[in-house]
């Protein structure tokens, strides 16, 4: 009889533990089973977010006269159906065509897919910048082509964090030994690398880092975003996108 009695508490203490972790746990998977979303960032990226994997398509004819929210150099532009020939094409709900001009971020999805209107800023101290210079064995007196950073709580924990973009490719007036390109996250005391590119200066080699869209793609209220990296001229963006997974960054999907 006694035996019985263990036996059924253990069970019910049983049910109660998975119960537990399947509210911490299970709910924010659970929710992100049906969530569908189509991401397009300008010319060259189209990416699916389905059955909670991601997969960058290379035919967009698929997308065409569908109804997008468009984003155009980080600001929300309208609603409006995008069709597709050299570049994206936009019209309105009578199809007449809509003049965009700038970055595009176009988003169609299931659920209302949160976008965050980040603003760049000037790099008012050098001190943490100079030390992932140091850390890469890279000098600090740069002629820098890019160096902005955003500041905003994106994992909405109530601190701010600082992400910095900084890079000397495609320098005018110097020639560096490196060219280099880092962006990297500081939070509190720790810096946390996001994008690292070093390579010997060969003339038009690296490219320039930028934020294309703070998303929180997955509805976790953390955001993810679209780091891009300009090549010289017309050769071409390399796109990613990052989440932050086990204390670091990475790469969920790109367009290489
Ligand atoms: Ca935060
Ligand atoms: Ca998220």
């Amino acid at each position: 009889m006694k035996s019985k009695k263990v036996y059924i508490v253990l069970i019910v203490l049983m049910v109660i533990f998975f119960l537990i972790m399947f509210l911490i746990f299970g709910l924010d998977e659970l929710k992100k089973e049906g969530l569908d979303a189509t991401i397009i960032v300008d010319k060259d990226t189209v990416w699916t977010y389905s059955e909670r994997s991601w997969i960058r398509q290379t035919s967009f004819n698929e997308y065409n006269w569908k109804k997008y929210d468009v984003y155009m150099n980080n600001e929300k532009a309208g609603n409006y159906y995008l069709w597709y020939s050299d570049k994206w094409y936009a019209f309105d709900d009578k199809k007449n065509a809509v003049m965009l001009d700038g970055d595009l971020l176009a988003i169609n999805a299931n659920y209302d897919v949160p976008v965050y209107n980040f603003q760049k800023n000037e790099i008012d101290n050098y001190y943490q910048v100079n030390k992932v210079l140091e850390d890469n064995k890279l000098p600090t007196d740069v002629e820098y082509t890019v160096n902005h950073k955003v500041e905003f709580d994106y994992d909405g924990d109530g601190e701010i964090e600082e992400f910095y973009v900084v890079s000397n490719a495609f320098p005018i007036e110097s020639n560096p030994k490196k060219i280099f390109s880092l962006v990297f996250m500081v939070k509190g005391d720790n810096v946390y690398p996001i994008y690292t590119n070093i390579s010997n200066n060969t003339g038009f080699n690296g490219c320039r880092p930028y934020f294309s869209g703070f998303i929180d793609v997955d509805k976790d209220n953390k955001y993810e975003f679209i780091l891009s990296c300009a090549e010289y001229s017309v050769s071409g963006v390399s796109r990613m996108l990052y989440d932050f997974d086990n204390n670091k960054f990475k790469i969920l999907i790109s367009n290489n």
